[in-house]
């Protein structure tokens, strides 16, 4: 049984996941009687555990297709004690990256073969596919500027430490996979101010679902 609605977040790094994720669940709130917000890697102790493992690069050695592997085994984890529960109590279900990330990340180099990641995506998933799928999109020197500025004196992780070429091919895959799939996937420019990209987010809730539209009302 599945009557709740699942929304992902996708883009590369310091696009404004995060920031709107939290903006659109505050908004969602007056009008759902539940929103969950959850991320990946993670969303579970289990899989908690595997994020801190591999953003610390202790993957890296597997290879494209290992990492593939440990992100859908977080992700086994995640939606079956979190999403698709929730998503059978009727929640909005917001998640910060999900499958395309794997698709966009693991695919990029072409290290892992997309049929190979598009079998892993399937078996994972189970069914459970997101509704609608935001991919903030940005250039990526300023998404990682934007990182850098956020992190700190601290490190940069696994991914944020790849070179900028990896993270252009990164952008070109998630605006691929929004051009393959344009029921699924909206682009919002990322490099506008942060109220306009909650704008653009709340516009498009609203064109997938008119009901949102009326103040007060409770999502069944
Ligand atoms: N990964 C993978 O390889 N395969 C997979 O299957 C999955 C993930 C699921 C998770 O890292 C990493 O795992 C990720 C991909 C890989 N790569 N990395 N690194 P993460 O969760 O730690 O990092 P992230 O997903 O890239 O998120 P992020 O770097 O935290 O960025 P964000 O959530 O998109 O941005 P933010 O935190 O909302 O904003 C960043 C900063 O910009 C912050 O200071 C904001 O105040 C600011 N901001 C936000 N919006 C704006 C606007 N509009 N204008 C100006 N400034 C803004």
């Amino acid at each position: 049984m599945r009557n709740g609605r699942f929304i992902t977040f996708e883009g590369g790094e310091g696009a404004g996941k995060s920031t709107q994720i939290r903006r659109l669940a505050t908004r969602l709130r007056t009008h759902a009687r539940e929103v969950v917000a959850t991320r990946e890697p993670g969303g579970t102790p289990l899989a908690e555990r595997l994020r801190s493992i591999i953003l610390a690069g202790g993957a890296r050695d597997f290879g494209d297709f290992g990492e593939a592997l440990l992100f859908s085994a977080a992700r086994i984890d995640h939606i079956d004690r979190i999403i698709r529960p929730a998503l059978a109590r009727g929640a909005f279900v917001l998640c910060d990256r999900f499958a395309d990330s794997t698709r966009a990340y693991q695919g990029a180099r072409g290290g892992a073969e997309e049929n190979m990641l598009a079998i892993l995506e399937a078996v994972t998933l189970g069914g459970v596919r997101p509704d609608l799928t935001f991919i903030l999109d940005l250039a990526p020197e300023i998404g990682l500027e934007r990182a850098r500025a956020r992190r700190g004196q601290g490190g940069a992780d696994r991914f944020e430490g790849e070179d900028l070429a990896f993270h252009a091919l990164l952008r070109d895959k998630f605006l691929g996979i929004a051009r393959a799939e344009p029921e699924r996937c909206r682009v919002v420019d990322a490099a506008k101010p942060e109220d306009e990209v909650a704008e653009a987010i709340w516009s498009a809730c609203l064109e997938q679902w008119p009901l949102l539209a009326t103040e007060g009302r409770q999502w069944a």
